[in-house]
Formats: C-alpha cells, structure tokens, sequence
C-alpha cells in the first residue's frame, strides 16, 4: 500500500460538504426507490480493508441531527487517542501506518454466545446506518459528525446477554508496536470503557465503522469505535478489541487516572462543573474566532432521549 503524508490525504481524499450532501440525498433517493429508509435487515455491513474506502448500502438514520457538519479535516485532524500521543494534531500523523487489519473482537462474559471473531464475519449480522450526531468533549468543545456505524442495541441482542449482565466493558488494542503511545507514560493499558446495559442498548449508540461515508479514519478509531452522543467524548473507545458483559460496574481509563476529575456516568451536565473549569458553555471546532461560545444543553440536546435513564442518580454524586 502506498505511504502517504497527512498532507496529501488533506487535497485528494476530503469530500467536500456540497460533494458529499448530493451524495447522501443519491444514497436517500436508492433507499426510497428501494421501499425503505430504515434499514430492512440482512443486507449486512460490508467494511473494505482498505483506508477511507467507501462504504455502500447505508441507510439514513431518523435520529440525525441537521445541524452545520464539521468538515473532514476536523474531525480527523483535531482528536483524542493517547495511544498515538498526547496532543490533538498527533493520532493524524502518528496513526497514519496503524493497519487496523487483521482485526477481531472477543466478546465474552454473561451472554449465550460468546467468543474471538473476525472484524468482517462480527459486522455481518448487522445493518450500516448514517447518524449525524452533535458530539462534545469534556474539555468543553463539541463538533457535529457524520457518523457511519452499526445499532450496539443490534449487538447486544446478537449476542444474547444473560440477566447477570448489567453493565457492558470495552477494550481498546493493546500493543505497543502498533500503538506507539503505550510505550510512553500517560494511561494505565489497554484504554478501557463501560456503559450499563441500558445505556448501551438506548437506539442512539452506535459502534461507529465510518466518517462522511468512507471507513472511519485511523485516528478517529479504525476499524471500529463506540459513539454515544449525550455523553462527553472520552466514553468513545476507540479500536475496540474486547466487549464483555459484566454483572458489576467496568472499570474506566479517565476514571481509574483521574477519579475526581471523570466519573463513571459522564453526563453532560452544564451544571455540574468539571474542578478546573465550567461546563456551561463550549466552544464549536471550526467556527472560527468571532464564533461565540455556545451554551452547553443537558445530555448534549439528547435529554428527551435519554434522561430517564439517569432519574434516579444524583448527577452531581454520579457525575
Ligand atoms: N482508545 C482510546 N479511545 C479514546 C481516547 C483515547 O485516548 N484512547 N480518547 C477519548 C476522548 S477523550 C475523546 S474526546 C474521543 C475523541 O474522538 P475523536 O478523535 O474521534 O473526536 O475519543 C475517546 N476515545
Ligand atoms: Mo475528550
């Protein structure tokens, strides 16, 4: 495969917004001359190994938002992924040689059906959908992604979790050679996640296989990644190796570095300050320097959705 710098990437690759809106309504157009917009089932989801490939048979998910999109060069050049640095510029150029294949996943724990499983044999059951999801950071900015994944409500059922599962564990990779930040000192690996089982069965979280229709980038968590969109970004693990069902609350990267800092539950709340700075407003990436701060919605505009989950937690205890 051809080595190219993230510079070269930048003037080819990037669907320009107009580009890439006529081809969504195309998309929109097939799926109605097709007799459905919601996906149907057992087409099943095809991701081609091979870097920002385009992906087919995506169906147009009723749960976008139609909020302005960020581009492509922010979504993948301003990111989060201490597994290849500390800086927001370095997973673009240090995940440039990640190869996210060969790729399985091990689901284990209480479930009927567990086990390793090749990354194109796991997609196979399950439908590609389009979510264009408002996301947010606790460092307070938020950005507007096209997200291409697959329902995680559709994986668990797959799966058959027992009663004994309450909560479900993610594991990101763990090798330092393909992961050159798990060399250095930072977090405590492999990157590790969690959700309670209604969380992760809600209808708006995604395993996310994509970006602005092509198979999501390196940095931005390839070959796939958890999306959950009301809350803060550090609960989307990346590179996801592991998928376990427990009957007690995971333990967390951020939490287990910083406890007092990043709880469990991670809700956006704007009224619940983070210690060394307020939540109540935050900055939209790529709006430019007379764009003003915006003020932070509870669950990030996702509470009709969501809040019931959380009506018996004290959001300033569970934070
Ligand atoms: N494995 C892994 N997953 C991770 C992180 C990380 O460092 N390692 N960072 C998290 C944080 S803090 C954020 S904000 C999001 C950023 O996702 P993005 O770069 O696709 O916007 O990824 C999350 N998932
Ligand atoms: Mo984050």
């Amino acid at each position: 495969m051809l080595i190219r710098k993230p510079s070269d990437i930048r003037s080819s690759e990037i669907t320009s917004e107009t580009n890439y809106l006529n081809r969504r309504d195309f998309i929109r157009a097939g799926a109605i001359a097709g007799g459905s917009i919601i996906s149907s089932g057992a087409i099943g989801a095809i991701v081609p190994d091979s870097r920002l490939a385009p992906l087919t048979n995506i169906a147009k998910s009723p749960l976008s938002t139609s909020e302005m999109l960020n581009s492509f060069e922010d979504i993948s050049t301003y990111n989060n992924f201490y597994e290849f640095g500390l800086q927001k510029g370095d997973p673009v150029v240090n995940a440039e040689n990640f190869k996210p294949r060969p790729w399985s996943i091990k689901v284990s724990g209480h479930a009927e059906k567990t086990g390793v499983i090749d990354f194109d044999d796991f997609m196979k059951p399950f439908d590609l959908e389009e979510r264009i999801y408002r996301m947010r950071c606790v460092e307070a900015w938020s950005m507007v992604i096209p997200w291409v994944g697959i329902s995680l409500a559709d994986v668990v059922k797959h799966f058959q979790p027992t009663s004994k599962a309450q909560y479900v564990a993610f594991e990101t990779l763990e090798d330092r050679e393909r992961m050159p930040g798990q060399k250095g000192w930072s977090l405590d690996w492999p990157y590790r996640e969690g959700l309670t089982i209604a969380e992760a069965i809600n209808p708006l979280t995604i395993l996310a296989v994509g970006l602005y229709g092509n198979a999501i980038p390196n940095q931005n968590g390839a070959p796939i990644r958890l999306v959950v969109p009301w809350k803060y970004g550090f609960k989307g693990i990346k590179s996801i190796v592991g998928i376990k069902f427990m009957s007690s609350q995971p333990q967390t990267s951020w939490n287990m570095a910083n406890p007092s800092e990043y709880g469990f539950y991670a809700n956006v709340n704007p009224e619940v300050d983070h210690p060394r700075w307020s939540q109540a407003r935050e900055r939209r990436i790529g709006g430019g320097i007379f764009d003003k701060k915006r003020k932070t919605l509870m669950f990030n505009g996702y509470g009709e959705q969501v809040a019931h989950l959380y009506k018996d937690l004290n959001l300033r205890r569970n934070f």
